[in-house]
């Protein structure tokens, strides 16, 4: 590094102290806290976006938010040049980083880790990064720290995008990076002319359309329903209503949105008596989880269709397609090439949907918490899918079964409307709708209604694919969060000793059926509480037992 950079970064950083007796890590998905405390931790994180950008000579983005956190809270997630999570090989440098106690140890920090990792920093290839927000109130201070992050990088370029979504922001750096359009217009105009091609390959559509009007969604009071209300007009004969954006009174993730939804089975805020029997979804606060729910008539209560069955019916759908092309693989050609299908959960998957995926005769693997750790899992099939219960997920096409799939569709052009032919372009059409960087709400949304149209299915008849087995998860606020360890994606607890024995006890005397879990969140301060049992009055209790457990040992953290 040399001096002028030097003294550019010390001049910069000593406007940007971070808050004293404050740890923070690079978690889940980023780093997350109240954001009163997070001006310097967002500058730094602008330095390594930027640091990013020269180590990979291509576009980083930079989003801030805190996704399903409350309002107050921020925090700032990093895509990777290809629209993935930052590589979890610079997590540990991200946490030094945002925790260096002032200027000096900063800049020591900084000139190590690019000597370390070989970073260039007059190649003459400048950082360059996209920036983005959703739209809690603080985001416009974090955002200008962000940027002087970003320009404490002698020669770094920024372009910042505005309020978005999180899954637009990913999509963009894809498309940038890969040479493609990428503004919101493209990533508005790809997404609705998949759905639109898919749709058009239905062969009756319209009588399907009947079937699936009103879809009710609701937009936690965040930007995923302001960027709906674009999307849907471009989408044609698509009819959805929208509650819940952020020009409304509610505040955002408040009784409202994807968690809340799927965490308490509860109806969201704005929705009523008028609505039962209706389709409703709900996003969360930067619209990369979705959720559907259908309201029960003693109202309050919901059904709910959670990311389990959003991979489900994706899994059905994908697979008939796929068998479409084996089947006529085997009458007609001689093409070795059978691509493999993949799913992937969390521990947080509900077991009904493991039994019915793995009855698909689906290959299903589990990992930890974190897009980061899915998505990598996913990466690994030629189509993999990926969910999380909580609505985050999305499907993969492998480059090389795109290129199969495009040789296809260019030799059977010939044929075109053969069954054969559809089935190959409703597998391109999958591939530009739903978003090839991370789990993305409102592509989601839009590949749900065109697979509904499809099969001509109602949300009932989706819902009922099979039965969910009574669950609950709690929250249980602890003294130190970081002093839970878990192995085997989460699903035992190794340190602190003694915890996991406990749990086993007492699911075995009272919960044949039973399963529970805990797990530290990566997002929140709390410690995560999973029970799954043969009854839902089962299921509560094992859930408040454990999550008394986790409390005897680990201490209450109420503050
Ligand atoms: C983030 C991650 C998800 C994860 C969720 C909760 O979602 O992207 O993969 O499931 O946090 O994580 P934890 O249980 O560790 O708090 P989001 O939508 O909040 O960005």
């Amino acid at each position: 590094m040399n001096e002028h950079q030097r003294s550019l970064l010390l001049e910069s950083s000593s406007h940007f102290l971070p808050p004293k007796g404050v740890k923070l890590s690079y978690g889940t998905a980023g780093f997350r806290a109240d954001a009163t405390l997070l001006r310097s931790t967002v500058y730094r994180a602008g330095i390594l976006a930027a640091l990013r950008s020269l180590k990979t000579q291509s576009v980083i983005g930079l989003m801030i938010t805190a996704s399903h956190n409350k309002v107050s809270d921020n925090g700032v997630k990093i895509a990777d040049p290809n629209g993935g999570m930052l590589s979890q090989h610079w997590e540990p440098f991200a946490d030094s980083l945002a925790n260096a106690s002032d200027p000096i140890q900063l800049v020591q920090l900084i000139d190590d880790f690019v000597r370390k990792e070989l970073i260039s920093m007059d190649n003459g290839y400048p950082a360059e990064i996209l920036l983005g927000r959703d739209t809690r109130p603080s985001g416009e201070s974090l955002l200008d720290a962000a940027k002087q992050g970003i320009s404490s990088i002698i020669g770094a370029v920024l372009h910042d995008m505005g309020i978005l979504t999180t899954p637009q922001l990913h999509w963009m750096v894809r498309a940038r990076n890969m040479g493609m359009k990428s503004t919101e217009n493209d990533y508005f105009q790809q997404v609705s002319n998949s759905y639109r091609c898919l749709v058009k390959l239905i062969p009756d559509a319209s009588k399907a359309r009947k079937l699936n009007d009103n879809l009710v969604v609701d937009g936690a009071n965040g930007v995923g329903g302001d960027k709906l209300e674009v999307l849907k007009d471009l989408c044609g004969d698509l009819s959805i209503e929208v509650r819940n954006t952020s020009n409304g009174e509610g505040v955002l993730n408040e009784g409202v949105g994807a968690d809340f939804v799927q965490k308490e089975k509860f109806l969201p805020s704005g929705f009523g008596q008028g609505d039962v029997g209706l389709r409703c979804a709900s996003l969360d606060g930067d619209a990369d989880r979705l959720v559907y729910f259908l309201v029960k008539p003693d109202v309050k209560m919901i059904d709910l269709v959670d990311g389990d069955k959003i991979l489900s019916l994706f899994a059905l759908f994908i697979k008939e397609q796929l068998n479409i092309l084996k089947d006529n693989n085997d009458e007609k050609t001689s093409d070795p090439y059978h691509p493999r299908l993949g799913v992937v959960q969390t521990a947080y998957a509900n077991g009904a949907s493991t039994a019915y995926l793995k009855n698909l005769g689906l290959d299903v693997v589990f990992t930890a918490t974190g897009v980061k750790y899915l998505h990598e899992k996913a990466s690994e099939y030629d189509i993999g899918i990926y969910f999380e219960a909580n609505g985050h997920g999305t499907i993969l096409f492998s480059d090389s079964v795109l290129s199969w799939l495009e040789a296809k569709n260019s030799v059977l052009s010939s044929c075109s409307g053969s069954k054969v032919q559809n089935a190959v372009s409703r597998l391109l059409a999958v591939s530009k709708l739903i978003n090839q960087a991370v789990g993305d709400a409102l592509s989601g949304l839009l590949l749900v209604e065109a697979i509904l149209l499809h099969t001509g299915w109602s949300i009932q008849n989706w819902s009922e694919l099979y039965k969910d087995l009574p669950s609950r998860q709690l929250k249980v606020k602890v003294c130190d969060r970081t002093a839970v360890i878990t192995a085997n994606a989460e699903t035992v607890v190794v340190q602190p000793a003694g915890i996991q024995e406990a749990i086993n006890t007492e699911t075995a005397a009272k919960y044949p059926h039973g399963r529970c879990f805990i797990r530290p969140s990566g997002t929140e301060d709390v410690i995560r509480v999973y029970a799954e049992a043969a009854t839902q009055e089962e299921a509560n209790s094992l859930a408040n037992a454990v999550a008394k457990i986790a409390d005897q040992f680990l201490g209450s953290g109420s503050s």
